[in-house]
């Protein structure tokens, strides 16, 4: 469309986060009818050369090594964060209070007094924010929210989501710098909790509401690793795994587990949610698909149905191509960028904004301080 208006975007960070938001940036109007048109305007690293290489790889018009540099420029509307995660306070407030819109990559602060500052600095602004929480725009996730919004669960007694991974297993992997900057809790804040539970709290709050109150366990498996700036080996600080139960606003009654000990499983995200007519799971592995099961079928027909949700009138399916043909993890980012623009479009803050981000940090948090003094914890309110 000739008329879209222009929104030029200075990306900070060039990882696996920056290619992923460029190409969301890149495609989004090609399957999304949007008033805003992203232009690839500037992408900001500390390595020169890996920065213009970068550039030249997306299509970004210019670069920059000093994130402040990007800031002070006029020609930028819209700062996106893909760096690590003890960048992205200080980069996201200082945006907020130049004037730009700011997006971030997940969790939003390494602790819920930097997210606190984060959010209050975009609202200050009053300038348009949101987190690239993408688990929501699975079509069959989204497809899960519909069913529970029309009220076909009645009652939800049960929540329960697992994210298993098995990258870290081996001692020999050093921790700290590029990639493995997770390990290190001075960069990440903390370890599966903040990196993979964050992403099943984001859904089940968004599926299911408020949660009130936890209580968790943590473990570090691997307490000593060579970090990778210093040379030296270090202490771990990281949860390499950990559990909790939780007590949803609603009632219900939740258990969330993440781990990246869990040999032979790679991105194991599941989630369940069991209720007075129906239950629901679902599973990262098997995307596509949503298991339903609903108890006022027929008797002799009950059961599970596999619902394979991958046709033209499944959740954002229509955009994507002809139905029964699959979409993976591109997809959602360009549809999570989609969002963001169209609440440019219509006013309405896209979700998840920075304070929705916070709230599943206040959550993160808790866990974490329940894993330290073995009591339950009552969650903050965002
Ligand atoms: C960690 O391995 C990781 O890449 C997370 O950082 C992402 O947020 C998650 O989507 C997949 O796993």
């Amino acid at each position: 469309m000739s008329n879209q208006r222009p929104l030029n975007v200075g990306l900070v960070g060039y990882g696996f986060m920056g290619r992923t938001h460029s190409n969301a940036f890149g495609k989004v109007n090609q399957f999304f009818d949007l008033d805003h048109r992203p232009v690839l305007k500037a992408i900001c690293g500390r390595n020169e050369a890996n920065v213009k290489a970068f550039a030249a790889q997306w299509g970004y018009q210019s670069t920059e090594t000093d994130w402040r540099k990007l800031l002070s420029r006029s020609d930028i509307d819209l700062i996106d964060i893909a760096t690590p995660n003890d960048s992205h306070a200080e980069i996201a407030i200082a945006a907020a209070q130049a004037g730009k819109m700011v997006m971030c990559e997940k969790p939003l602060g390494r602790t819920p007094g930097e997210s606190e500052r984060m959010a209050a600095a975009v609202e200050a602004a009053k300038t348009p924010n949101m987190v690239w929480y993408n688990y929501r725009r699975v079509p069959a996730v989204t497809l899960a929210k519909q069913i529970i919004d029309d009220g076909r669960l009645g009652k939800i007694f049960h929540y329960r989501a697992k994210f298993l991974q098995d990258w870290t297993i081996s001692k020999d992997l050093p921790q700290g710098g590029a990639g493995l900057w997770r390990l290190d809790a001075n960069v990440a804040g903390s370890g599966v909790t903040g990196d993979l539970l964050a992403h099943c709290i984001d859904t089940a709050m968004w599926l299911n509401g408020p949660i009130q109150s936890v209580t968790g366990m943590t473990e570090t498996f691997i307490t000593e690793r060579q970090h990778n700036l210093t040379g030296k080996v270090e202490k771990v600080t990281i949860d390499d795994a950990s559990a909790f139960l939780a007590r949803f606003g609603n009632g219900s009654l939740a258990t969330f587990e993440a781990t990246r000990y869990a040999r032979g499983h790679k991105a194991l995200y599941t989630l369940e949610i069991n209720s007075e007519h129906a239950s629901i799971f679902w599973d990262l592995h098997d995307l596509h698909r949503l298991q339903y099961f609903d108890h006022r079928d027929e008797g002799r027909l009950r059961g599970w149905r596999s619902l394979h949700i991958t046709d033209g009138d499944h959740p954002s399916m229509k955009h994507w191509g002809v139905p029964a043909l699959p979409v993976g993890y591109e997809h959602r980012f360009i549809h999570q960028g989609a969002v963001f623009l169209e609440g440019l479009r219509t006013g309405k803050p896209a979700a998840p904004t920075f304070r929705d981000a916070l709230a599943t940090d206040l959550v993160t948090d808790a866990v974490l301080k329940s894993a330290k003094s073995g009591h339950w914890e009552t969650v903050g309110r965002a």
